[in-house]
């Protein structure tokens, strides 16, 4: 049977708060890998994409390694937090030009709202008094949850750019659309943690708008299937034209291991490509998360 990934605008009362029970659950739970900074199974996920951002984002493994860690999140919740219910996505869509006003940000059942005063914490909701250790970029300090909602940067998240994406017809250059509006909309429209690309995972509302691009890429998929299950492309490592010298809180530490595609024969992104997962779940490789119904990830969008 396939486990359900549902829009969360549908969830009950009783889902969502079932959910966030699970999160906070993660977020208790103490790490057991030793990844540097990481406290908890919740920072160990974080871990995992701070560790890789280089090599995930900008490449042609940003669609198929962000749908790996959408599934060691939920696998996590369920095997070590007794999570039951649908894993939900963030339709975005919903909500597009209007996050400030979104029931997924409201303080009791959701996921908290915009950030105050002068580090732009998150005032309310469950999420609240957590402390993150990761971030900002590779850095490891204390900091809260931190946000700076922009309701004219969600209009990012609207529908016409997902149509615009599915208009491509080779991965090629769907991934690249995908990667821009439908993407930065999420990202942009919270702001704060959620705009630090190395160590947005802090925010848990990641999950929920990387869920929902996940869709986005299932949706271009099943417009051609089975063909769109093996096709895949990209540059391993990122143009030089989108990598300008970073500040530095975007240099790794020296003493972290370099981030260095493996799988494939050269600099195009394949089938044989490696997800690496840290330890946090095994590692993959990109044929095993194409059809998101397969023997590994076996969830479908209801
Ligand atoms: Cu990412």
């Amino acid at each position: 049977m396939l486990t359900p990934v549902r829009d969360r605008h549908t969830f009950s009362r009783r889902e969502k708060r079932d959910y966030i029970e699970a999160e906070l659950c993660l977020m208790e739970l103490p790490a057991t890998l030793g990844l540097p900074g990481a406290r908890n199974r919740f920072e160990e996920l974080q871990s995992v994409h701070q560790h890789q951002t280089r090599i995930t984002h900008r490449v042609g493994a940003f669609l198929p390694f962000h749908r790996l860690l959408m599934y060691a999140h939920e696998h996590l919740l369920r095997e070590e937090c007794g999570y039951r219910g649908a894993q939900p996505y963030w339709d975005e869509t919903r909500d597009a030009g209007r996050f400030t006003q979104s029931v997924v940000l409201e303080p009791i059942t959701g996921f908290g709202g915009d950030g105050m005063g002068d580090e732009g914490c998150i005032a309310d909701g469950p999420f609240a008094n957590y402390t993150n250790n990761l971030g900002p970029g590779y850095r490891i300090e204390e900091h809260c949850i931190y946000r700076s909602i922009n309701d004219t940067l969600s209009r990012m998240a609207s529908q016409r750019f997902i149509d615009e994406c599915n208009e491509e017809t080779t991965f090629e250059d769907f991934w690249p659309c995908s990667e821009q509006e439908p993407h930065n909309g999420g990202h942009a429209g919270i702001g704060g943690k959620m705009l630090d690309p190395i160590a947005s995972p802090g925010d848990p509302i990641f999950y929920l708008h990387h869920t929902f691009l996940d869709k986005v890429y299932w949706d271009w998929q099943a417009r051609d299937l089975p063909a769109r299950l093996t096709e895949i492309g990209g540059q391993n490592t990122q143009a030089e034209s989108w990598t300008p010298p970073p500040p530095d809180a975007l240099v790794p530490p020296p003493d972290w291991p370099p981030q260095v595609p493996q799988g494939d024969p050269g600099n195009v992104t394949t089938l044989s490509h490696i997800l690496n997962m840290w330890g946090v779940i095994e590692d993959a490789v990109v044929a095993d998360v194409m059809d998101i119904r397969g023997p590994l990830l076996c969830y479908e969008y209801v």
